[in-house]
């Protein structure tokens, strides 16, 4: 599923332009340029960066990046206090990068931590009906680290599906809140 055996190179590029993949079979319209469209995510909504300093990483985030923050929160049952910072504001929702610093040493993003340093955590992916979305991951045999949605930043309804059965990718599922 997530390997790359199927992909072959159409042309080979000059030196410094955007390399053109396309799938076996798969007509053109569908390459990076002009790519099809899920079915089922809406958008990446944010990717979820651990932490050790919240504050330390906002202001790297602001001065380096020029981005602001949108929200700041701290979740106690996922073990963080977070701040959500926008790259882009289009329907259905915006992007963000979440910062993720762990409130507890055993939390999920503690644990993570620990272990890797500080990095990319997860990816959040945005979906319209989060219960529907479950039902149809958990169909295909997919691990849910959340059989139910769970309270997450600025009121979105989120679920997380196992990293071991998403190629080592922690994932979340975001359904946003309506404005
Ligand atoms: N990415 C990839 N692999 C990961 C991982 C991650 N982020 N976290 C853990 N793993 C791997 C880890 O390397 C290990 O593999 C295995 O999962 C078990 O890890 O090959 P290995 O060494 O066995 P443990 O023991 O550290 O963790 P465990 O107690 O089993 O929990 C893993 C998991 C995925 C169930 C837990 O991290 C979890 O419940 N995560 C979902 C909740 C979460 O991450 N919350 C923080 C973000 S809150 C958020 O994003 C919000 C509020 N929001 O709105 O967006
Ligand atoms: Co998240």
């Amino acid at each position: 599923m997530f390997c790359n055996n199927n992909v072959i190179l159409r042309q080979m590029p000059p030196r410094g332009a955007v390399r053109v993949w396309q799938h076996r079979g798969i007509p053109a319209r569908h390459t990076r340029e002009r790519g099809s469209e899920s079915a089922m995510f809406t958008r990446i909504d944010h990717v979820g960066i651990a932490v050790r300093d919240l504050d330390k990483a906002i202001t790297w985030y602001e001065t380096t990046f020029g981005l602001t923050v949108t929200a700041t929160e701290t979740n106690e049952e996922q073990g963080v206090r977070e701040a959500m910072l926008l790259v882009a504001d289009a329907a259905p929702g915006g992007s963000y990068v979440q910062l993720l610093e762990p409130i507890r040493a055993d939390s999920p993003v503690g644990k993570f931590l620990a272990r890797n340093g500080e990095g990319v955590h997860h990816i959040g992916y945005g979906v319209n009906d989060v219960e529907k979305a479950l039902a149809a991951i958990a169909e295909q045999g997919v691990r849910l680290v959340d059989k139910r949605p769970r309270h997450g930043s600025m009121g979105a309804s989120i679920a997380f599906l196992h990293p071991k059965d998403t190629g080592g990718v922690l994932t979340e599922l975001v359904q946003a809140v309506k404005h």
